[in-house]
């Protein structure tokens, strides 16, 4: 079997609002959707999602990286050849969700043609993995009343709150009314996406710790090396690496520097086998792994929620999976479901999901 084409194509669809954070936000899904085609017939598809503020990448980077780099090297290959669409990937660095979408559509097309679905490929430990929701910055009010309806709603128990303003006070008093409203079994968890200087985010840290938060994830710059290993010595909340591990390489830097107690492995960054190896990595050193969020739509969720699900370590926190729900549309022809605060994954061969054709040439920016 051989790749005869891969097709980038953009899209767009609304958001019921926008999703804000300490880096920047997401305000629309301006997205590019992803799909190899092979000889045989099969298709894989995957999203891939720019965040310019975290990867620089964009709409129009991902669709030139791929019609220009990528998809002339991958067609011809076979799609089971993982290593080499992963070293033809590697000759251009960064561009990592343009290449995470290529190695998800990949293993689309592979569970296809082994009549198997992804995860139980990847591992095939569980069939559903419980999610956490993440809440936006807002007032301290509204994003009570998010993190209640999705706990009311869909049984959610696990929430990360993005924080890293200033003054810092400003996300205590969010957490502080968050634990007030939330009943006691409910997690929370922190993202700063880098936003505080080192002396806030050891403070914030105490602040946090007395809230029972669990995680920070990126308090500070990951660059300002000396300051961000103080806040991982000081804090007496583990620190989560995510921005600042979007590689193997990172990962195991950030570990070993100190800089970070555990990590958040993206399928939106890393794809499959990028991310497995991450994975080992961190069984290796003994660092905890949650499933993370790059605030994709149902296509993306379904290829984190085949990653989550395949092994033991990542069905252990709370995967974030919920993210589409701020869509205003979406390109599947089945919604992704939460249930009892669990999504679980298709049993059908590859990513088990379908795109609404309609809905795709709707969507579409490119003609
Ligand atoms: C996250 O966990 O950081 C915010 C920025 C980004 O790249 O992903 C989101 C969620
Ligand atoms: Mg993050």
């Amino acid at each position: 079997m051989k790749v005869v084409a891969i097709d980038a194509i953009p899209f767009e669809i609304p958001y019921h609002r926008a999703f804000q954070f300490a880096s920047g936000e997401v305000a629309k899904a301006d997205h590019v959707l992803v799909r190899v085609r092979t000889d045989e017939g099969l298709v894989g598809h995957a999203e891939a999602l720019p965040r310019p503020y975290t990867y620089g990448e964009s709409q129009e980077s991902i669709v030139a990286a791929i019609g220009n780099w990528f998809a002339p090297r991958i067609i011809g290959v076979d799609p089971l050849a993982r290593e080499a669409v992963q070293k033809a990937l590697d000759l251009t660095v960064a561009n990592h969700t343009a290449k995470g979408a290529v190695d998800v559509a990949i293993w689309d097309i592979v569970g296809q043609a082994l009549r198997q679905p992804c995860h139980v490929l990847l591992g095939g430990w569980a069939t559903s993995v419980r999610v956490a929701h993440m809440v936006g910055f807002d007032t301290p009010s509204r994003m009570v009343d998010e993190a209640l309806s999705v706990n009311g709603q869909y049984g959610v128990t696990s929430f990360k709150v993005k924080v890293g303003r200033r003054p810092w006070s400003l996300d205590i008093e969010v957490c502080q009314a968050l634990r007030v409203a939330l009943p006691d079994d409910v997690e929370l968890y922190v993202d700063a996406n880098r936003g505080w200087v080192p002396e806030d985010a050891v403070a914030a840290a105490r602040a946090l710790y007395e809230l029972n938060v669990t995680q920070i994830e990126e308090p500070c710059p990951n660059d300002g090396v000396l300051g961000r290993r103080r806040v991982a010595k000081l804090s007496p909340v583990p620190i989560v690496g995510d921005e600042s591990c979007d590689g193997l390489s990172e990962v195991a830097r950030n570990l070993l520097d100190g800089l970070s107690h555990a990590i958040s492995v993206k399928v939106a960054r890393t794809g499959f086998s990028k991310s497995q190896r991450i994975l080992a990595l961190c069984e290796a050193l003994g660092t905890g792994v949650r499933v993370g969020s790059q605030v994709e739509g149902m296509l993306g969720a379904a290829a984190s929620v085949a990653f989550a699900v395949a092994h033991e370590s990542t069905t252990v926190q709370p995967a974030e999976l919920t993210a589409f729900m701020l869509m205003a549309d979406d390109l599947l022809t089945e919604p992704q479901m939460i249930v009892d605060g669990h999504i679980a994954v298709s049993e059908r061969p590859g990513l088990g999901v379908d795109l609404d054709e309609e809905k795709l040439d709707h969507y579409r920016i490119d003609h």
